[in-house]
This record gives C-alpha cells, sequence and structure tokens, in this order.
C-alpha cells in the first residue's frame, strides 16, 4: 500500500522512504503475522550485551591500583557504587568516577554471543527488537557511547532500534531481557514480561519459580522466545 505524505521521517524496518522531488513512504502493512502478533523483545545493554563489570573492574584497578576492589565472584547486589562505599565510604565516588569518564561505555567489549543474538533476533520473522537501556545522570559521555557502541557492533542501521530510558516500565514490549532483579517505575504492571539475565552480581539471587532467567547467550534464549510467542498467539 502507498501512501502518501509531507513528512520526510523515516520510522523503522520495512519501510522505505523515497527522497525528493516527491516524498513518499511506503509502509509496510503486514506488521502482524496472519496467525498472530509480532513478539517486540527488549534487550538491555550494560551486564547483557555489553560487559559493563569487567570493564569497570579493569579501569577502576588501572586508576586505583592501592585500593582495595572487588572480584566479579564476590561482587552481590546491582549497585556496584553500593558495594564499594560499604567496603569503605570514599570508594562509592572512586567507582562512580570509572563509568563517569570519557571512553568507559564506547570500550566495553561486547559479551559473548550477545550481538550475534541480537542480530539472528532482528532477522527473526515476526519479531521486533530493540536495545534498551539507561543512560546514567552523568550525561557528558553515556548516552553519546551508548549510541557509538551500537554502531560499532551493529552498524549505523540499528540505531534505529535503541531506546534510552530512566524507566523501563513505560516501555511496551512483550519480553526484556536484563539482568537487574528488580526492575521498577512509575508503571505498576509492565507489558513485558523480565527475563533476568545471569550476571556476577545476581547469579546468587533466589528467584521465583515463575521467572524466566537466561544463563547466558549460550543458553535457550530461542525457546524463550518461542514459548511467549504461544502464550500470545
Ligand atoms: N550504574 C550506576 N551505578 C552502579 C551500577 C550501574 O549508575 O552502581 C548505571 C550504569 C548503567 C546503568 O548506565 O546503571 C545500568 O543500566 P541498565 O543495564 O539497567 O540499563
Ligand atoms: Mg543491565
Amino acid at each position: 500500500m502507498l501512501l502518501w505524505f509531507g513528512s520526510t521521517r523515516l520510522l523503522g524496518r520495512g519501510r522505505t522512504l523515497l527522497r525528493d522531488p516527491v516524498k513518499r513512504i511506503c509502509v509496510n502493512m503486514s506488521s502482524s503475522s496472519p496467525s498472530g502478533k509480532r513478539l517486540r523483545v527488549l534487550v538491555d545493554m550494560d551486564g547483557v550485551l555489553a560487559d559493563f563489570e569487567g570493564g569497570f573492574l579493569k579501569k577502576y584497578r588501572a586508576r586505583y591500583p592501592e585500593e582495595p576492589f572487588i572480584s566479579l565472584e564476590d561482587r552481590r547486589g546491582f549497585w556496584v557504587s553500593a558495594q564499594y562505599g560499604q567496603l569503605r565510604t570514599d570508594l562509592c565516588e572512586k567507582a562512580m568516577s570509572i563509568w563517569e569518564s570519557k571512553d568507559f561505555f564506547i570500550d566495553l567489549e561486547p559479551l559473548p554471543g550477545g550481538v550475534e543474538a541480537v542480530k539472528e533476533m532482528a532477522q527473526m520473522e515476526n519479531t521486533d527488537v530493540f536495545i534498551c537501556t539507561s543512560p546514567i545522570k552523568h550525561y557528558k559521555h553515556c548516552p553519546f557511547e551508548k549510541y557509538a557502541w551500537v554502531e560499532k557492533h551493529f552498524g549505523h542501521d540499528f540505531l534505529e532500534h535503541v531506546i534510552l530510558t530512566r524507566d523501563k516500565t513505560l516501555i511496551t514490549g512483550d519480553i526484556l531481557i536484563d539482568d537487574k532483579p528488580d526492575i521498577l517505575g512509575v508503571e505498576a504492571k509492565p507489558t513485558w514480561e523480565h527475563v533476568l539475565f545471569t550476571a556476577c552480581h545476581n547469579k546468587h539471587l533466589q528467584t521465583s519459580a515463575s521467572q524466566k532467567r537466561l544463563l547466558s547467550w549460550s543458553d535457550d534464549w530461542r525457546t524463550v522466545l518461542d514459548s511467549k510467542r504461544q502464550a500470545g498467539s
């Protein structure tokens, strides 16, 4: 179906913008399969696609070689700054200085298999994938570098699939793959089901029987998507 618009905005996969002299947008109307809905998967970045914990420890130890540190084995609790603050009050700020520095986020190594998995998901039929990530409030480098990281590892076009938000409960989706155990915000009942991605800080947590876990990207993420797809059809 061909629709005519005065606007030049281009939004999303499967939509083609033919530029001047005539601004035509061919809208892909097949947004759902004959059998059912499309599946929308939200994938977190830090601790799921990008190795935040490993990158932090490496740079912290390099900058503060004389200070005590917490090995990844001993990490407990989502907030790195809180655990360092418990170790010694002033270490909370020293920890924060690491991820507030230039090049911290862009230098993060990809976690094994994550980029490949998301690329594969994005190619799946009836599947929409978004990287959904919370930037820090010290905004000088982080938001820019998060976009740059996605461009570096997924290519420029994938920037269409980036959502920066401090409140993931506002985002609608079917699944959110995230390493944070408690994802709270203004929406009491988010639309997504949280799949907890195992990380050094959450691996000891007892999760409820109903909460799904992905142990890593070698775990069966395809089945997690498929069972959600079945549940929704
Ligand atoms: N973060 C902190 N303090 C910490 C640990 C992480 O501010 O002690 C930040 C870094 C990331 C964000 O920008 O939290 C994690 O984002 P998500 O992975 O939840 O999207
Ligand atoms: Mg995370």
